[in-house]
Parts: C-alpha cells; sequence; structure tokens
C-alpha cells in the first residue's frame, strides 16, 4: 500500500492524528471534514496515498463512490454534492484523493449553510 509518512490524510488513516471516523475498511476511510461547509459534511479517501485520482490504481478507486453514497444515505440530507478536486486550479488543498459529501440542507430545515456567494 503506497503510503507518504508527511501527507496528513496517511496520518489519519494510521490513527496518529485524530479524526472522527464514520466508516472504515482494509483499502477505504471516511471521516468528518475538519471545516464542515455543511452539517455532516465528509470525506471518503482510499487508504493508497496519491495526490490525484490518476495516480491512484483502479482497485484503490472501486469502493469511494459506494460509499460515499451510504454516507449520504444516513445523513439524512435528500439533497447533496459529491465533490472531488484535483490540483490547485482545481482548489484541492490536501494533496491525498478525498471525495467530499456535502449535504445541502433545505430551507425548511433551519440548517441552511449554502455556497458562498459572489
Ligand atoms: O479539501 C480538503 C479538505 O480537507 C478541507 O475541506 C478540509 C479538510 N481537512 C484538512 N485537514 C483535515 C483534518 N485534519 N481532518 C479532517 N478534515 C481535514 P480540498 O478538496 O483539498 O480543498
Amino acid at each position: 500500500m503506497a503510503t507518504d509518512a508527511n501527507c496528513i490524510f496517511c496520518k489519519i488513516i494510521a490513527g496518529k492524528i485524530p479524526s472522527k471516523k464514520l466508516y472504515e475498511t482494509d483499502k477505504t476511510f471516511a471521516f468528518l471534514d475538519i471545516g464542515p461547509i455543511a452539517p455532516k459534511h465528509c470525506l471518503v479517501i482510499p487508504k493508497y496515498h496519491g495526490a490525484k485520482l490518476t495516480d491512484i490504481p483502479d482497485e484503490h478507486l472501486q469502493e469511494l463512490l459506494p460509499i460515499a453514497k451510504k454516507l449520504a444515505k444516513a445523513s439524512g440530507a435528500e439533497q447533496y454534492n459529491i465533490l472531488q478536486n484535483n490540483g490547485r486550479l482545481a482548489h484541492q488543498q490536501v494533496d491525498h484523493v478525498h471525495f467530499h459529501m456535502i449535504p445541502k440542507p433545505s430551507e425548511e430545515s433551519g440548517l441552511v449553510i449554502g455556497w458562498p456567494t459572489q
């Protein structure tokens, strides 16, 4: 398994940095985002270290969307974003592949935290 001793997400997977773990398999790890833009905003990551989607072998990618789907269902949100950024121009900050699962609370729920306006 490819890992990077200097990578913050590899440290989270190894338990060297604390996280709010939501789900784990031998290939995948999911945890709450430290800077949520909506309640229950979480990240799903391969344990295999790679900065971009194209750096990860297919067999380490296969569980990511099914687990994101499971977490979207578990969040109770009827609407949500699944996002994955590659490179600084694409707004990637952490160079270990991650899928964001971002619930979009409805206005009726009183929990509106939307995208920043211009
Ligand atoms: O998003 C990177 C995301 O990673 C961003 O939403 C914050 C999150 N992050 C960074 N450090 C941590 C720790 N230690 N725990 C949980 N979440 C974290 P990007 O797509 O790269 O812009």
